[in-house]
């Protein structure tokens, strides 16, 4: 299978290459499409460098920072055009490990339409995170899990695989959510679509450098579109069990 590895970056200069050289090594047949935002620190431009002497990196200039959501979207839209099999998303910042990825896309392999690299199954773990950063992901799952009637336990995971035809069968067009948000949204629209989604334990490790882009915003609009789907879709279950009650009568 033809896979794709997508990495959103805005002024990852420090990490990017090593990043870059560690997916190479762990996974030499996969293509990389680096999506940059115009990043002032020159991280567009190594990537470019860095594509004209691999023809497996190829990069992506958008004219601003708009969101990790646009930046997948417009890797995805890519990745489909050109006919890859597998679609990857992976952060820049060391987070997540290249050597990791073969256990995803295994997972894929065998059958999922969606592998979650996840922190919060057996076997997944998460390095140097302070007891709030993981307070704030695990009680952020949990709660888009019982608003959205989910069984994902790390819902809000950046590391995935998909399958060509599960992003083949989404409306990218009505995606709004830019930031950490997109994760949430991507995973219920899967269930929704009946996909298969399987969660792979990964080791996540927190960026050693460059800085976060992690938000009181991005939370706020995540936490916020939750509660808006999860209420929409109670509604949507009452009235059908409503219409059909009154069908009886
Ligand atoms: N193209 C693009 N990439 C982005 C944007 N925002 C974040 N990224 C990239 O998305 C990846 C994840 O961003 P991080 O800043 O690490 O956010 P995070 O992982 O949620 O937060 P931390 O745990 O604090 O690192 C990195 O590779 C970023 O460079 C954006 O607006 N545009
Ligand atoms: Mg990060």
């Amino acid at each position: 299978m033809r896979v794709l590895t997508i990495i959103p970056t805005y002024n990852e200069i420090e990490s990017l290459p090593r990043t870059v050289a560690r997916l190479r090594t762990a996974v030499p047949d996969a293509d990389i499409l680096v999506v940059d935002d115009s990043s002032p620190d020159g991280t567009g431009e190594w990537a470019e460098k860095a594509s004209a002497s691999d023809p497996r990196i190829h990069v992506l200039h958008r004219s601003g920072k708009e969101g990790l959501g646009a930046a997948y979207i417009a890797g995805f839209r890519y990745g489909l055009a050109e006919g890859y099999d597998i679609l990857v998303e992976h952060d820049a910042d060391g987070s997540h490990q290249p050597e990791q990825l073969p256990a995803l896309l295994e997972a894929v392999e065998s059958g999922a339409d969606l592998a979650i690299g996840s922190r919060w199954v057996a076997g997944g773990s998460v390095v140097n995170w302070p007891l709030h950063r993981k307070l704030i992901s695990l009680g952020g799952s949990f709660y888009s899990r019982t608003m959205l009637g989910l069984s994902v336990k790390d819902i809000t995971a950046g590391y995935r695989a998909y399958r060509r035809t599960a992003l083949e069968a989404l409306d990218f067009d009505s995606i709004e959510s830019v930031g950490y948000g997109f994760q949430v949204d991507m995973t219920f629209r899967m269930h929704k679509l009946g996909m298969k989604i399987v969660e792979v334990p990964i080791t996540f490790v927190e960026r050693e450098l460059g800085t976060s882009k992690m938000s009181g915003n991005i939370v706020r609009e995540a936490m916020l579109n939750v509660t808006r789907w999860g209420v929409s879709e109670r509604l949507g279950q009452a009235r059908s069990a409503v219409a059909k009650l009154s069908k009886k009568k």
